[in-house]
């Protein structure tokens, strides 16, 4: 944000443009080190907050509920349109949900219907939520199943996937994880649906950018419907997307309105387009390998300090750092990290005997950090500030090494 003399929010607001303020510092301040967050463009970021704002939109391009759509239309169909070029094979893209989990909801209510058989991996093992976890309303509103990781190495045994989707004869299996670092093989979760009959869907909320960019692979023309977010490593403005056959393109369009969300954020949707613009640049593709490099180098510099890392490296922009054998807990590391100025997450590890806001684990993720320009220097002074904490040290010792990082690597 940018607010000065001229701005109005400040004389009208000084409440809330002081804490905005305060955020654009925090952020400036702090290395972002949460795998699900990024810094999107000033260009996005004003387009997100253009006038469009005030449009209602209800429905879809060429069919709205109101009148003086023209310019929404336009800027819907071009965010369709570059989503379906970045992601190439897709057949379908709608750009409306609000979010992630939304996105899957929509998704699920149209595939499997109320009540429906779902397989998801569980929160615990590296899935979501919104992938049939009891506390959502995937678990409540489907009859949900759930596969895990192998123990001995964390990663996702698809003899165990075959055998819940045998006995749970799923409409939906879901392929996709939120702190699963390691990629997935979608043709053998293809395989699996189509043994037993069942729709595949990929949730690439994470790796979406990483897999636009073509650095880990994509499960475009091979899973029937993918979901994703487009703020994680696709540095778009927060909000979720659908891409479907074309098959399965109108029951999911219906799902999403009317069936859960009214008019769609045309402000959002502009910030989408823009994103995808810039992701469709050669750059983006760059940006993409020294996310992954960063995340491989931070991984192997934890491991070489002594830390366990979950599966022993990582794939994408996911580090899911083990603490079990360590004293402390993923709670407390995360409120050392954050006294350090490193804003990290606590995350159950697979097998996890500690509850969800306490937990055994840290995921750490690259794509913010990345979006700064730092690179394996940086990768190396955060490994041992992170080995630090986890040994005890004092969190004061490390303030002004981190601050120094925020003021050499600057925020879009
Ligand atoms: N909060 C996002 C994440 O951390 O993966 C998803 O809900």
């Amino acid at each position: 944000m940018t607010l000065d003399s001229r701005s109005p929010l400040p004389q009208q607001d000084p409440e809330v443009a002081d804490w905005l303020l305060r955020e654009d510092r925090r952020q400036a301040a702090t290395l972002t080190l949460i795998a699900s967050e990024n810094h999107c463009s000033a260009a996005v970021r004003e387009a997100c907050q253009s006038r469009i704002t005030d449009k209602y939109a209800e429905g879809y391009p060429g069919k709205r509920y109101y009148g003086g759509c023209e310019i929404a239309d336009a800027i819907e169909v071009l965010a369709q349109k570059r989503a379906l070029q970045l992601f190439a094979g897709a057949e379908e893209a709608n750009v409306q949900p609000h979010s992630g989990t939304t996105a899957n909801v929509a998704a699920l209510l149209a595939l499997a219907g109320p009540g429906g058989r779902i397989v998801g991996m569980a929160l615990k093992a590296g899935g979501h939520l919104s992938h049939g976890h009891d506390k959502s309303h995937t678990g409540q509103v489907f009859a949900a199943r759930q596969y895990g990781v192998r123990p001995e190495d964390g990663r996702v045994d698809l003899d165990e996937v075959r055998k819940v989707c045998q006995e749970h004869q799923p409409k939906v299996l879901i392929a996709g994880g939120s702190s699963y670092s390691r990629n997935l093989d979608y043709a053998a979760f293809a395989a699996i649906a189509r043994e037993v009959g069942a729709v595949l869907m990929a949730d690439v909320a994470h790796p979406a950018g990483l897999m636009a960019a073509g650095v880990v692979p994509s499960p475009i023309g091979i899973a029937d419907v993918v979901t994703m977010t487009t703020h994680k490593t696709l540095r778009g403005p927060r909000g979720g997307m659908i891409l479907a056959k074309k098959a399965f393109a109108k029951a999911i369009n219906s799902a999403v309105f009317p069936g859960g969300q009214g008019g769609p954020l045309m402000h959002q949707i502009a910030g989408k387009a823009v994103a995808f613009g810039e992701a469709l640049r050669p750059p983006f593709r760059d940006y993409q390998q020294k996310v992954k490099d960063n995340a491989a180098w931070l991984a192997q510099c934890l491991l070489a300090r002594g830390l366990d890392i979950v599966s022993g490296g990582t794939d994408n922009h996911i580090v899911l750092v083990d603490l079990q054998k360590t004293e402390v807990t993923g709670q407390q590391v995360e409120e050392r990290a954050l006294a350090a100025g490193l804003s990290v997450n606590k995350n159950a590890v697979p097998g996890d005997p500690r509850p969800p806001m306490v937990t055994s684990g840290l995921r750490l993720g690259t794509a913010a950090v990345t979006t700064r320009g730092m690179g394996r220097t940086e990768m190396e002074v955060i490994a041992d500030v992170i080995t630090g904490l986890v040994r005890g040290q004092d969190p004061e010792r490390f303030r002004a090494s981190i601050a120094a990082l925020g003021e050499q690597f600057r925020l879009p």
